[in-house]
């Protein structure tokens, strides 16, 4: 790819003024510029310093006691009557504040024993300075909490349901009886269960609750990244999950998700880690030298995410297990729905690079950010 090639992808960046005209301007190249982008201010710093739970964060233990009903992943027929995603009212929307998504992968638990503790919330939820959602979320945040563990960890969840419809939870990572441990818990419950890790990779999370594509593609996502038993080489790592928002018109400030249009399948954004753009004003910074490596999950709920670095080449790819046989040498590489690779680079150029979805009528709605590296 050229450098003018480069230059144009850089522009197509920041926070859209309004959906429309973040479409509009999407669909013209060069509409907007960089330069008026501050990437060192305040903001910035404020930005950097907002976290997401890791491990060590999530409130431990709880009194939490798991749940039987019929509301599997299993029941088809749950909940057809759902088209919009609901939370709260749209009072006070638009004063909410807008977070950054620390995409930075936390330490891993040094116990080999993780107990986790999510909350299933229906929150409004800004990702962008024009834009409040009606999110279904995991914590209160898209994604939910980034988990960290090891190979042969085992895990012991509960999900508690703060929210007004049921909600449950399907880790990628655990080899178990979906019927049982994927079951949902109703309004004010929980749910229970406990998996060992039994692969290294990075994995999806989300909650399974029929029609699941309606509770995947209204925030209930996330990414657990589980460690082989000696560790990768040492690099900076960061964690993108990619996933699509469908929404219908604002009311009160507030969009909701739409659920007819995730069946039509044409998102109005695609974004990493909950927010369009968000690391163009604010990109991830390594430096020269350094090796990164992304872990990249890709929530669909229905497009693939195809990865991609502008101006640089991966050295590895692990489609499995690391660490595995990689792939080397590669520059773009389709993450499925549901899935998860690992991608690494060698930073030993300084620059601004650009990692976004290649397919770039989704890269173009969001899917776009920045590594900026320097010497
Ligand atoms: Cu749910």
């Amino acid at each position: 790819m050229s450098v003018d090639s480069v230059s144009t992808l850089s522009e197509l960046t920041t926070k859209p003024a309004t959906r429309r005209d973040f479409l509009l301007k999407s669909s013209v190249l060069g509409a907007l510029s960089l330069a008026g982008c501050d990437r060192s201010g305040p903001q910035r710093e404020a930005n950097e310093s907002a976290t997401n739970s890791s491990v060590a964060a999530v409130p431990q233990g709880g009194s939490a006691t798991a749940v039987g009903n019929a509301d599997s992943k299993l029941d088809t027929g749950g909940h057809a009557n759902i088209h919009q995603s609901t939370a709260g009212t749209a009072a006070g929307a638009q004063n909410l504040a807008y977070h950054r998504f620390d995409p930075t992968l936390p330490p891993v638990s040094r116990e080999r024993t993780t107990k986790l503790h999510f909350t299933a919330r229906e929150v409004p939820l800004k990702i962008a300075d024009d834009t409040v959602i009606s999110a279904w979320t995991f914590d209160g945040d898209i994604p939910g909490p980034i988990v960290h563990v090891k190979q042969g960890d085992t895990v012991e969840f509960t999900l508690v349901n703060a929210g007004s419809i049921p909600h449950s939870m399907d880790f990628h990572a655990a080899q178990i009886d979906p019927k049982i441990a994927f079951r949902s818990a109703a309004p004010g419950q929980a749910v229970s269960y406990t998996f060992r890790a039994k692969y290294p990779g990075v994995y999806m999370y989300h909650c399974g609750t029929s029609p699941v594509l309606m509770h995947i593609g209204s925030g209930m996502v996330g990414a657990i990244v589980v460690d082989p038993p000696s560790p990768l080489p040492s690099a900076k790592e960061f964690v993108l999950v990619e996933s699509e928002y469908y929404l219908g018109e604002a009311k009160g400030g507030l969009m909701a998700f739409d659920y007819t249009k995730m069946l039509a399948t044409l998102p109005d954004y695609v974004v990493f880690n909950g927010r369009p753009s968000q690391y163009m004003t604010a990109p991830l910074s390594v430096h020269v030298g350094d090796r990164v490596r992304f872990y990249v999950v890709n929530a669909g709920p229905t497009h693939p995410c195809n990865f991609h670095v502008v101006g640089e080449q991966f050295d590895t790819v692990y489609l499995g297990a690391p660490p595995g046989v990689p792939l080397r040498g590669v520059q773009t590489f389709a993450v499925a729905p549901g899935g998860g690779l690992i991608f690494e680079l060698l930073a030993d150029i300084p620059g601004e690079f650009v990692f976004v979805n290649h397919g770039f009528g989704h890269g173009q709605k969001g899917a776009i950010g920045i590594l900026t590296v320097t010497g």
